[in-house]
């Protein structure tokens, strides 16, 4: 990790982490693959032009991207087949395109002719996406290749009368207009036909038993030539099949922008459930700041694989950055700084509330940290009465840790964090209050574990659960107590023993699920303190058995945390999460049985050319066989202008920024299988 120096603060002898030192590269998996050699670079990408423009990034250090021919097929489908006239609704709901004069026929010969008119549709429109290309894994996959679905111009989504499960219904029409151009009214059931319906609890959906009872995050996906259909018991299980949906839709869905394509849909059910409650990612908007568009985004990308936490490291030597009203030079003073000298920020109550609105709607809880005792350098400069020498120390832009700490023997402290953990949890319709406890090096023995104890009970009081890193271990237990495990080595006993007297525990192994580590020695990003962290190592762990002597049962789940002292934007932010998060999204969701390495990887790979589509960046790491994307065929006058770019103004992008557009495969190289 490269450590600036600080400027005005004493030297302190910092606790040595794990492998601190930047340590040998971490060791390959057995069996792991040979280095891939460097992609050979062509001329010109012999790619189609792709949806977007071509990137605004600068010249990228990674080679250049290099799109052998297609392995993808290309569409079978000549042209776009767009229902002419006026569909036909049958009976049971479905919307047929029919040949033009056919009304005329007796009904017999009516029926021959639709029957002909869908098997020539089905013949013309082969999925280009299998039904159990799906990332993270499902549960369990029945394809039913006879049985494909083409949505139609004129579909609607029907939907259980229930406001979030409506929610739903309006969030997969936004998802579905953009690339389709169909206008996909929403409606209550069971007014009207579908094909798209969305039906909660299994009794509204008589043909299906719908996922186990009391499994609130499953669903089952039901497609058939008549339509699509996605129960659940709950709004969010609906959302997830949701997901699962726009997977399994033809790449060309990312579109913003409406293009000519079949909407075709593979055939056959999903029956789906998480296997961990917990599976979050963490964004450090504090070493950088990153605006409320850019988190949203993050929300984007965690909603897509299914991931239901986002934790937001708010505060920390560098800069604070949520208002709380109570103490407002927190964020006038404290927030005006971050690594590297910019000009940082903060979000305001209405800010934050955008960011939980829109991560509700995407069934996601934000759980912010407040990091205390110690990672309070911007508070302390804010309000100087909070440190142990009651003199503001310089407002720090480097990239230290463990030299700041609010003064544990002062009352006005707790008068402090009583507010600002009281503001936050007003602000917050979650269950969580995260408050740090890292590496706070200066607050020792007693007076550290008694600062953790008396914060734990205002956590309590406040009716909330308290997230700690596992540095606050020592500390008395207080009912339901999470401590989030951030360690290298999967023998940790007093993790353990703390387990044993009811802690439970959130999984963020620093040599797994670290997202600032680097993929590789040159990887222009990140830090390598925990090991290098590729695709296949981010995959390879298990956290129901990763810590020895914790039972699975007091595993919550997994969290990835990206920390930003070297991210500057959101094209890094992508870069780093992407495609490691999918990665860790399947450990968390999928049950050990479903996933593979080699499938995993199979399955990623056509989320590529959906990233390139929806103009997200990503490291197009050679562990994963890319395929080139599919041709894009806009509809007339509807090309796209400009790129939607959602980066944060205040941040340029560092030289290095990646480009999203995946690199060829070296499917030689790599010879994992598990
Ligand atoms: C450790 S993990 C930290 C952070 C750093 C990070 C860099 C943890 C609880 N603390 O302060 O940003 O390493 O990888």
């Amino acid at each position: 990790m490269s450590r600036t120096p600080r400027t005005g603060v004493a030297p302190v002898t910092e606790q040595p982490r794990q492998a601190d030192a930047d340590p040998a590269p971490a060791a390959p998996a057995p069996g792991g693959p040979t280095p891939a050699a460097p992609a050979p670079v062509v001329p010109a990408p012999v790619m189609p032009a792709p949806v977007m423009p071509a990137p605004v990034m600068p010249a990228p250090v990674m080679p250049a991207p290099v799109m052998p021919a297609p392995v993808m097929p290309a569409p079978v489908v000549p042209a776009p087949v767009v229902p002419q006239g006026s569909p036909t609704v049958t009976p049971a709901g479905a919307a047929t395109a029919t040949p033009q004069g056919s009304p005329t026929v007796a009904p017999s010969a009516t029926a021959l002719a639709r029957s002909a008119v869908e098997a020539a549709g089905r013949l013309l429109a082969r999925p280009t996406v299998g039904l159990g290309d799906v990332v993270p894994a499902p549960v369990s996959v029945r394809p039913r290749p006879a049985a494909d679905f083409v949505l139609p111009a004129d579909a609607a989504v029907r939907v259980s009368a229930d406001p979030a499960a409506r929610e739903v219904a309006e969030h997969l029409a936004e998802l579905l207009r953009p690339a389709t151009g169909y206008p996909l009214p929403v409606a209550d059931l069971p007014t009207a036909p579908g094909p798209l319906w969305l039906t909660l609890g299994a009794a509204a959906a008589p043909r299906h038993t719908g996922p186990a009872a009391g499994d609130e995050e499953g669903y089952r996906l039901d497609v058939d030539p008549d339509g699509v259909r996605i129960t659940a018991d709950t709004a969010t299980g609906l959302f997830h099949g949701v997901q699962t949906l726009r997977q399994l839709l033809p790449t060309a869905v990312e579109s913003r922008t409406p293009v000519a394509e079949r909407w075709v849909v593979p055939g056959g059910t999903i029956v789906d459930r998480p296997r961990f409650p917990y599976r979050g990612a963490m964004l450090d908007v504090a070493r950088h700041f990153f605006g409320v568009d850019d988190v949203c985004r993050v929300l984007d990308h965690l909603a897509r694989y299914k991931l239901n936490h986002l934790h937001l490291h708010l505060t920390d030597d560098q800069g604070w950055r949520i208002a709380v009203d109570s103490w407002p030079r927190l964020t006038t003073v404290g927030g005006r700084t971050e690594v590297g000298g910019g000009p940082g920020g903060w979000y305001t109550a209405a800010d934050y509330r955008r960011i939980v609105e829109y991560a509700a709607r995407r069934h996601i809880t934000v759980v912010p940290e407040v990091d205390l005792p110690g990672h309070t350098n911007a508070a302390l400069v804010a309000y100087p009465e909070l440190a142990p020498d009651k003199v503001a120390p310089p407002p720090y832009t480097g990239t230290e840790v463990g030299f700041s700490h609010v003064d544990p023997a002062d009352e006005r402290t707790y008068a402090f964090v009583a507010d600002v953990l009281g503001e936050l949890a007003a602000a917050t319709p979650g269950p969580w209050l995260h408050i740090g406890g890292d590496e706070a090096y200066k607050v020792k023995g007693a007076a550290y574990t008694g600062f953790v104890e008396r914060v734990q009970r205002i956590v309590a009081g406040l009716g909330r659960t308290v997230v700690g890193w596992h540095q606050i271990t020592p500390a008395g237990q207080v009912d339901s107590r999470v401590l989030q495990w951030w360690g290298t080595d999967g023998d940790d006993p007093t993790v353990a023993e703390a387990v044993r007297r009811g802690a439970r525990l959130i999984l963020s192994p620093g040599n797994h699920a670290y997202l600032d580590m680097k993929y590789t020695p040159d990887t222009p990003l990140g830090h390598n303190w925990a090991g290098l962290i590729d695709v296949h190592r981010a995959y390879h762990w298990d956290p129901a058995t990763h810590l020895a002597g914790v039972p699975a049962e007091a595993v919550l789940g997994l969290e990835a945390p990206l920390w930003t002292e070297s991210v500057t934007s959101l094209a890094e932010i992508e870069f780093l999460l992407l495609p490691r998060l999918p990665a860790l999204a399947e450990v968390a969701w999928s049950t050990p049985s479903t996933r593979s390495w080699a499938g995993f990887r199979d399955r990623l790979a056509g989320h590529g050319p959906r990233w390139h589509a929806a103009g997200i960046a990503f490291h197009p790491s050679p562990e994963i066989p890319w395929p080139a994307a599919p041709p894009v065929r806009h509809l007339p006058h509807t090309a796209p202008t400009s790129r939607p770019t959602h980066t944060t103004p205040a941040h340029t992008p560092a030289p290095g920024t990646p480009q999203p557009m995946p690199a060829p495969a070296p499917r030689a190289n790599d010879t994992r299988t598990s």
